[in-house]
């Protein structure tokens, strides 16, 4: 038991650094793998505009950075953005695949398209917490939805915001709930097909889960801190 807790603390201690490996980000009551945010975005069509200090709506809307938020200008109507996954991917498992958070609003509808399926006018939902002085809201959705079968992946989906003449959703991160990681894929570009871990690194992993349980609470209570100042 003591080798056990040396390995606990060395994964926390990864976690505070800031290093890549299974460090977490909440966003209300989600705890998630910073790995399974989106990586990249790439903006397809419309004016944009950009909370927070995000030099781009490109570093506002990829990444975990709940800081930043991105949307349309108001009132310039429709624009659109490709969301894409690098060092991972999301796969349709069990329940919800991927979450979409944003600023609220409420009724600031937009489209998600992947694999050429749209699923059109959808609107986030309240978390109960907030973000900044907005509420902040989420979606999530199962890969079914689109068509994709059980245990296919996908690595990209496009986001329209401000459909149907509402206002503008302010999207704030995208994170695939169902995630695979660039250890598991098969090293050869453009193949998605996963590499089953080793049982003793998938042992390792969900210790790595557990010893963030603390830090997580930890985090919460700050954040709600941070909330009524
Ligand atoms: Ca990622
Ligand atoms: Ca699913």
């Amino acid at each position: 038991m003591r080798i056990m807790g040396l390995i606990i603390t060395a994964i926390a201690a990864s976690a505070f650094s800031g290093a890549a490996s299974a460090a977490t980000v909440t966003f209300g009551d989600q705890e998630i793998d910073e790995r399974s945010f989106a990586d990249s975005v790439t903006l397809i069509s419309g004016d944009f505009l950009v909370e927070g200090d995000a030099s781009s709506p490109e570093e506002a809307l990829a990444g975990s950075d709940g800081s930043t938020a991105g949307g349309c200008v108001v009132g310039s109507g429709e624009c659109s953005f490709m969301v894409n996954f690098v060092d991972n991917i999301a796969v349709n498992d069990t329940g919800d695949d991927i979450i979409l958070f944003a600023r609220g609003g409420g009724y600031e509808l937009f489209d998600i398209t992947i694999n050429g399926v749209t699923l059109a006018a959808q609107d986030a939902t309240p978390t109960g917490y907030k973000s900044f002085r907005y509420d902040l809201m989420s979606f999530a959705f199962d890969l079914s939805v689109f068509g994709v079968a059980t245990g296919e992946s996908i690595t990209s989906m496009i986001i329209k915001v401000g459909v149907l003449g509402t206002n503008p959703e302010d999207f704030i991160a995208f994170a695939a709930l169902n995630s695979r990681f660039a250890e598991q894929r098969v090293a050869n570009p453009g193949d998605n097909t996963l590499v089953t871990p080793l049982p003793a690194a998938g042992l390792l992993y969900l210790t790595g889960f557990g010893a963030f349980s603390g830090f997580a609470a930890a985090r919460r209570k700050k954040k709600a801190d941070a909330q009524t100042a």
